[in-house]
């Protein structure tokens, strides 16, 4: 056979049955969505993508992403057709097992050729929207000879379901996020059958009403679907192009069935689909004319790649690119120094949330990657500084995206910008609503993104919003998420100092719980001369005060509490008993300090005492068994903030008693 012989629907069948193949080896999987998106994956890496498999990381390909990430075998399929050095033949061949690449739903940080990790429904459809935001900021910075790439998102039923799609493309639509472009496998099929049994919405109309461009094809006719995917990629506006297409086409007894969503196809029907696709190869064999066929496709885009080149080395923009997209983990304290310097000379008596503000000041002016934003809350969150003008649909070169009341889409973005990388995302909201966006915190932890979440309101320190508002649970729950700081800061120069922390680890996401209510300083002694090597609040906990008289105690707080821990050992050492203070601004990065460390600052021979207006489970992790945990396991109530800190304990007066109590005990 020559290679003018493999045609369109060999091509496609290449990806059938990889995917099935590979489903039925783990046992495991999803073939329905690869099988019915096969036809239209392969005209979109065919006519569409720009993409250099020799250079995954090449800063102008298009971006794809499997917002539908539980049909991974078609990214696993394409990448290895095209030519990409991972996943191997033999990574597929291991699909889902340890060790493989080929993980059940796509990694970033496990395949160079995978933009963000995909599988909670949805999500990707709105990290989509911030790689989109990114491009076009981008753009405007570069032009269009060196920043000027497309979107294409694949997304299922599912995706377009989920409560963040609205959030996504209200934004998307608002931006008028032209180079995005959303490929919908429209079978109307998900896991519990019919989409009818759950929708009837018309989505199509839907986009519109945002300002999206919408059209539709038979997704298994290449000249439909090109024609499609043209008019996509011309509109202005983001576009959605609703793909019609039979889930596990090629599956002659279970296609258009939910029964192909998620299960292998069986030793039968594995044989039947064989038939029906004519092909009879035996499994993970692709015939050479075929592989050479895709290979060649994949090698266009190096063609490509090279003029870019070329267009990039004549711009005289080369210099300035490489610094945007170079990591900003060793600009942050740097930029802080002054700041900090200034701070010590004359500590202020501000809200964290302002000490954020007063940090961002230089940050942002120093640091031209950083895209800040906020769900609304921009005046309270205290977000927005003087270098951070509008991103608008008329001023992507702006800096500040006004994000609306979208929690859940906000992070979803700030990944997908962040993973496009050559900006660094930070965005705020009040604490408390973490909770709404904290599958997409957990997907920046999981993927290594290295944003910064502002949360303010941190505590029932917000006072009179009642406990609607008032975070109890939050911080400590977040500290579970594996692979994100969280930072408590006490005043402004801790809160300067864990912002330089938040920036300098590029492959770990940071929240920065901040107060509403004003804190007294609790730094300043010592800071005058503070260098990025000299940061106190680097171990995530350290010793703020020594005790005087024999120490006894040794009280550990974060944020507002610290000053109330302050109040405590003074009130101590009154009465002769030595305590010392530990200020703990991230126990993830205490925790992760060497034993050695740890015992220095809460000694075996001292009552370890805990403050934090917050949910004491946790605690008992830093003050032991025979400690005792100063905390608020209940909501908060309505009133003003002090008289609720002291309703709920936490004064030295109401804690004194306790820890003599337990001394004598
Ligand atoms: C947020 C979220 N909820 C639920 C799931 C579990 N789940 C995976 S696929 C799927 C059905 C999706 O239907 P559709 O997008 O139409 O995919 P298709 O069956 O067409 O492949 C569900 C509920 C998930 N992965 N993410
Ligand atoms: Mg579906």
């Amino acid at each position: 056979m020559s290679e003018k012989e493999v045609s369109f629907t060999d091509m496609a069948n290449a990806i059938r049955a990889l995917s099935m193949d590979a489903v039925e080896a783990a046992n495991i999987g999803h073939p329905g969505m690869p099988m019915g998106m096969a036809d239209v994956a392969t005209v979109l890496y065919s006519d569409f993508l720009k993409y250099d498999p020799a250079d995954p990381a090449w800063p102008d390909r298009d971006r794809f992403v499997l917002s539908a990430g539980h049909g991974s075998m078609l990214i696993y399929s394409l990448l290895y057709l095209t030519g990409y050095e991972s996943p191997t033949l033999e990574d597929i061949k291991n699909f889902r097992q340890l060790g493989s690449p080929c993980a059940g739903h796509p990694e970033n940080f496990l395949i160079d050729g995978v933009e963000c990790t995909t599988g909670p429904l949805g999500q990707g459809l709105a990290m989509g929207v911030g790689m989109a935001i990114a491009e076009r900021h981008l753009n405007a910075k570069f032009g269009n000879e060196v920043i000027d790439h497309k979107t294409w998102v694949l997304a299922g039923d599912g995706c377009l379901m989920e409560g963040i799609n609205h959030e996504a493309i209200g934004l998307a639509g608002h931006l008028k996020l032209g180079h995005l472009n959303v490929l919908w496998d429209d079978n109307n099929v998900t896991i519990d059958g019919k989409v009818g049994l759950s929708s009837s919405e018309d989505v199509l109309a839907r986009y519109q009403a945002t300002g999206w461009h919408t059209t539709s094809c038979d997704g298994h006719d290449p000249a439909d679907i090109k024609r499609a995917l043209a008019e996509a990629a011309a509109d202005p506006r983001p576009s959605i192009v609703a793909c019609k297409t039979v889930i596990g086409k090629g599956a002659p007894n279970k296609q258009g069935t939910s029964g192909i969503h998620g299960s292998p196809l069986g030793a039968d029907e594995i044989a039947a689909a064989r038939v029906e696709l004519n092909w009879p190869h035996e499994p993970f064999v692709i015939p050479e004319e075929i592989v050479s066929a895709w290979r060649k496709l994949g090698a266009h885009g190096a063609e490509t790649r090279r003029a870019w080149e070329d267009r990039l080395a004549q711009s005289g923009e080369k210099d300035a690119l490489v610094a945007q997209l170079a990591s900003i983990d060793d600009k942050a304290a740097p930029a802080l120094q002054e700041h900090i310097r200034a701070l010590a000379a004359e500590p202020p008596k501000v809200a964290s949330r302002k000490a954020s503000e007063m940090a961002l000041g230089p940050l942002t002016e120093k640091i031209e990657q950083l895209i800040g934003g906020s769900a609304d809350l921009t005046g309270s969150n205290n977000t927005k500084t003087k270098a951070t003008t509008p991103l608008t649909a008329e001023d992507y070169a702006g800096r500040y995206v006004y994000y609306g009341i979208r929690e859940f889409g906000m992070a979803a973005a700030m990944n997908g910008m962040f993973l496009h990388g050559g900006v660094v995302p930070y965005g705020g909201t009040f604490l408390i609503f973490s909770d709404y966006a904290r599958n997409a915190i957990r997907l920046s932890a999981l993927q290594q993104a290295g944003v910064v979440y502002v949360l303010t309101h941190d505590s029932i320190g917000l006072g009179e919003d009642g406990p609607t508002h008032q975070p109890v649970e939050q911080v400590m729950s977040l500290r579970l998420i594996p692979n994100l700081n969280v930072f408590r800061p006490a005043d402004a120069i801790e809160t300067a100092e864990c912002w330089a922390l938040a920036l300098q680890t590029p492959g770990t996401p940071s929240v920065l719980a901040l107060s509403r209510q004003n804190l007294p300083p609790v730094r300043g002694e010592g800071d005058a001369e503070w260098t990025p090597e000299s940061n106190r609040s680097a171990k995530g906990a350290y010793r703020l005060k020594g005790a005087e008289a024999a120490r006894k105690v040794v009280l550990i707080a974060t944020g507002s509490e610290v000053s109330v821990a302050l109040d405590t050992a003074k009130a101590l050492e009154e009465q002769g008993i030595g305590a010392d203070v530990v200020s703990a601004p991230c126990l993830d990065l205490f925790g992760a300090q060497d034993a050695a460390y740890q015992d220095e600052l809460l000694p075996a021979d001292a009552l370890i005492v805990s403050v934090e207006a917050g949910v004491t489970q946790g605690w008992e992790r830093f003050t032991g068994r025979n400690g005792l945990n100063i905390g608020l396991d209940r909501f908060g109530a309505s009133a003003p903030a002090a008289t609720l800190f002291e309703h709920f304990g936490f004064s030295a007066d109401k804690i004194v008693p306790q820890i003599i109590n337990k001394l004598n005990a």
